[in-house]
Order: C-alpha cells, then structure tokens, then sequence
C-alpha cells in the first residue's frame, strides 16, 4: 500500500473518495487530459472520450488535450459545461516508435506555452484504451506513475528496463523499484514538464547517438523515475490488459486497453506485407478487434 519512500499506491479500499473530493473541490482543481490520436490512432478516440465521461474524474472542469495530425477525423462531442475539447494539430512522424517517443516533447512544449493556465494537473495516457469504472481525485499528486500490468509482481530482474549502459536510459540491475508504464502518469503541470523534459532530452541525447531505448518512453519514463520518485503510484487497476486474463485480487478494472492488432494499426501495408502478422510474438496480449478493423477498413 505504500512505498519504500511512503507514497500511497492506490488501490481500491485504499481512500475515501468523499473525504478526497471535499478536499478536491474546495480547491476547484481543473484537469487536463494529454491524449495522442496520430494517424490511424484516430480511431480510438470516440470510445476513449465517451468512457472518460462516464468515468473520468466526474464532477470536475476536464480538457480533453486531443493531439492529433488528422483534425477532421475527430468527431464533436457534446460535453457538459466545464468540460471541453480542446484539438491541438501537431506533426506526425512516419514510424511509430517515433509517434509514441515524441509525445514526451509535444506534452513538455504545451505544458510551458499553455497548459499551465488552464489546469493544474495533466493526467498523460495512451489512447487506446477505454475507461470501464471511475477514475477520480484519489490519483491526483505532484507526480505519479502506474505499475505496469505485466510487472506489478516481478522480480526486479525481471523488468525490461534499458540494460545498455551506452543509453541514457540505461538502469543497472541492483537497481529500480517498479516497472512503470508509458501509457499513464501525470502530476501538476510543472511536474509534468520536467518529467517530459527529462525524457525527450535523453532521447535525443541517445538519438545522437544512433541509440533508441529498448521500449522507448516507457524506458527513460522509468529512468526518470528512479531518481525523481513518484508520490503516488497508481496500481494495475488503472492500467490494465485483459489479456493479461482477470485475477481474484484485481477488484476494479477502471482504465483497460481495447484490443488492437498493433502490426495492423500502426503500418500503412502491414496486411499486404506481412500476412503472417497476427502470429507474431509482439501481438501474444494484443488480440485482433473485429470492431478496429472495420473501423480501418481493413
Ligand atoms: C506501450 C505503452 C505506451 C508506450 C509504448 C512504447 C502502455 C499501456 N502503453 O504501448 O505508453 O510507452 O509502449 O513502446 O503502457 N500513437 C499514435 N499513433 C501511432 C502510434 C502511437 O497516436 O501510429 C500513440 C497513441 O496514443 C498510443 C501511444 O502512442 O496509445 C502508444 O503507442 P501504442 O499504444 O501503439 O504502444 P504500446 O501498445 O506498445
């Protein structure tokens, strides 16, 4: 329930919302969510944001950040008042290891030009995925970070941090305390610029240097936080994979990831070139979607 260095990790049982959302609202916190729907991504977006107004952070002022390169293909949203949509047109890039390791300085930029007006924390996460129970103020702090749903019982050993030590990224064996996930963290608006910044300035540090983290931000995500230790962690109930099947001890699935054929989504011909996609061992928790490929018209 706490860490080594007394952060709560956030479990369900673990707060009382109502003692949290007194606390919460006499502060008339606002809160922006970073959302990236670049190229064929654009397709999670309907199902992100209907969810998230079910689930996320119900009863308080929401920004959708929705950063995208395809503007038109982002559909409005009726949404109640203090909450909106906000499109931010951004660049794409062509490969997708590239798309997902650039959010780190598209967050950092925004943050400085105009994020820090609006909200007071940003909560940053992947697209796709679908909130399926509520997600509230208990997971708010100055800068927190998710348990991984593969690793949230490993062995240390086991973690896929960046083992090379040539890499910024590079975290020793003796060393690290979770594996945390890319796909959510966040924290006050200026936390979250330095933890972006950190980020995308040892990637392009190891960029010079023709190197490229083992999993990308998720890599130097985990550096940065081994030495800047989040304050609270956030357990795999807000960040899980039903492929990883649904254990006894998991009591509430708030942010689960939809399925995608990564292979399919993330390149332009990945069907016509490679047929023998859906056999490739990168697919093993990410199963094909009927729903995703009609939407893709694949
Ligand atoms: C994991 C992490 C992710 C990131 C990545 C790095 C989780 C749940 N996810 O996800 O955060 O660290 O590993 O390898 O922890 N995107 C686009 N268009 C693209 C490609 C990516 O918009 O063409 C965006 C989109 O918001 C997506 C995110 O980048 O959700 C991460 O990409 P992914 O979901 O394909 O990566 P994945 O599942 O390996």
């Amino acid at each position: 329930m706490t860490t080594p260095w007394f952060a709560p990790i956030i479990w369900n049982g673990s707060y009382n919302i109502d003692i949290l959302n007194a606390q919460f609202h006499q502060r008339n916190v606002r809160i922006g969510i970073t959302v990236f729907a670049i190229k064929k991504y654009t397709v999670f977006i309907k199902t992100f944001i209907e969810t998230a107004e079910q689930f996320f952070m119900v009863g308080y002022k929401v920004n959708y950040y929705v950063f995208t390169d395809r503007v038109n293909d982002i559909s409005n949203f009726t949404l109640p008042e203090g909450r909106q949509l906000v499109i931010l047109e951004v660049p794409t890039y062509k490969r997708w290891q590239e798309v997902t390791m650039r959010r780190m300085e598209m967050i950092r930029d925004h943050a400085y030009q105009r994020f820090y007006k609006e909200v007071d924390y940003l909560v940053c996460v992947d697209v796709d995925m679908r909130f399926s129970d509520s997600v509230g103020v208990e997971i708010l702090s100055d800068v927190f970070g998710t348990l991984h749903p593969g690793f949230y019982n490993a062995q240390r050993g086991h973690f896929t941090y960046e083992r090379r030590q040539q890499s910024t990224a590079y975290i020793p064996t003796d060393e690290g305390d979770f594996y945390y996930a890319g796909g959510n963290f966040g924290g006050t608006v200026e936390e979250v610029y330095k933890l972006t910044n950190f980020c995308h300035n040892a990637m392009m540090t190891d960029k010079n240097n023709s190197l490229e983290a083992i999993w990308h931000d998720e890599s130097y995500l985990n550096k940065y936080f081994l030495y800047h230790k989040p304050t609270k962690i956030l357990s795999p109930e807000y960040l899980w994979d039903n492929g990883f099947g649904v254990p006894q001890f998991l009591q509430r699935r708030r942010f689960v990831a939809v399925p995608k054929n990564s292979n399919a989504i993330r390149n332009k011909r990945a069907l016509q070139e490679n047929p023998g996609y859906q056999k490739e061992k990168n697919l093993k928790f990410h199963l094909g979607s009927p729903y995703i490929f009609q939407q893709l018209g694949l």
